[in-house]
């Protein structure tokens, strides 16, 4: 991928409109793809390579491009393309199971955990979503009150993988894991870290977490 000018391109054009700080540039080129006839979840696959862009800039010690404050603006971009793509995704076929899903106490990006949540309702599972930086207790309270089929928890920092093993630790100790089946994703996890702590799963990204969701539905039937 690296030196190939066309991919580089197109590079620079997303961060370019994840940066723009008026948001005009992300709804033109959402808009734009959706005449072409691209699918929401293309697009979406697309501004991720655009925000990966922007993380790497962010943490290259040797040079240093992108800052705080471009998180944020990239952020609230990618938010936007949410907002305006989500309604377009198709109708709720209902009943297909039941996902609590949160992003991990001390932890606030919510956009990959967002697009997964869209991702499961759009495939017609319902889906409870307890937000951002979601305590230990709030998840264990969420499983016991809702009895979800699936629990599903994202971080995207390393500071905070140590609150997914202490969820786990937590449904043990409330005699809740087994009702439960357990799937994790976000930037800082690994497969390797899934299964350390004890979950079923470790999703990649929202497709190939999707597919694990199917199958837990399916070995459950
Ligand atoms: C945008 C952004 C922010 C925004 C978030 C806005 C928001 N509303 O979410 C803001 C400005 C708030 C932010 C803050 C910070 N950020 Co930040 N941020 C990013 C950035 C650029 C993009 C994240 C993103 O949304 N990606 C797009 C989504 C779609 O990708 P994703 O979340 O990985 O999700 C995909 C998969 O992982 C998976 N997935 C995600 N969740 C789940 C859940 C489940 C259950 C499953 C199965 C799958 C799954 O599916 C998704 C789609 O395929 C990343 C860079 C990067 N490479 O990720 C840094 C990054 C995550 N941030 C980082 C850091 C350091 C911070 C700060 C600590 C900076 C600071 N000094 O203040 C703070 C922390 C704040 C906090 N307490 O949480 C680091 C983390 C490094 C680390 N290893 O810990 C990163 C990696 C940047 C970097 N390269 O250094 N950030």
């Amino acid at each position: 991928m690296a030196g190939d000018p066309h991919i580089e391109a197109t590079l620079s054009h997303l961060v370019d409109m994840l940066l723009d700080f008026k948001g005009t540039k992300i709804r033109d080129y959402c808009q734009s793809k959706l005449d072409s006839g691209a699918e929401p979840f293309a697009i979406f696959g697309e501004l991720q390579a655009g925000l990966e862009e922007i993380g790497k800039g962010y943490e290259d010690q040797g040079f240093r491009r992108y800052f705080n404050s471009d998180l944020i603006v990239s952020g609230r971009n990618m938010k936007r393309a949410i907002d305006m793509l989500q309604p377009l995704l198709p109708p709720k076929k209902d009943g297909k199971g039941l996902v609590v899903i949160g992003t991990v106490a001390g932890d606030v990006h919510d956009i990959g955990k967002t697009i997964f949540a869209v991702t499961l309702e759009s495939d017609g599972f319902f889906v409870i979503d307890t937000g951002v930086d979601v305590p230990c207790a709030k998840f264990i309270a969420a499983v016991r009150e809702n009895t979800p089929d699936i629990l599903a928890m994202s971080s995207l920092l390393t500071t905070t993988l140590p609150a997914m093993k202490e969820v786990m630790k937590g449904l043990t100790d409330a005699g809740l894991r087994d009702t439960v089946r357990v799937i994790v994703g976000g930037h800082a996890v690994t497969g390797e870290f899934a299964r350390s702590i004890g979950a079923d799963a470790y999703g990649r990204d929202c497709i190939d977490a999707l597919r694990k969701c199917r199958d837990f539905m399916q070995e459950k039937a």
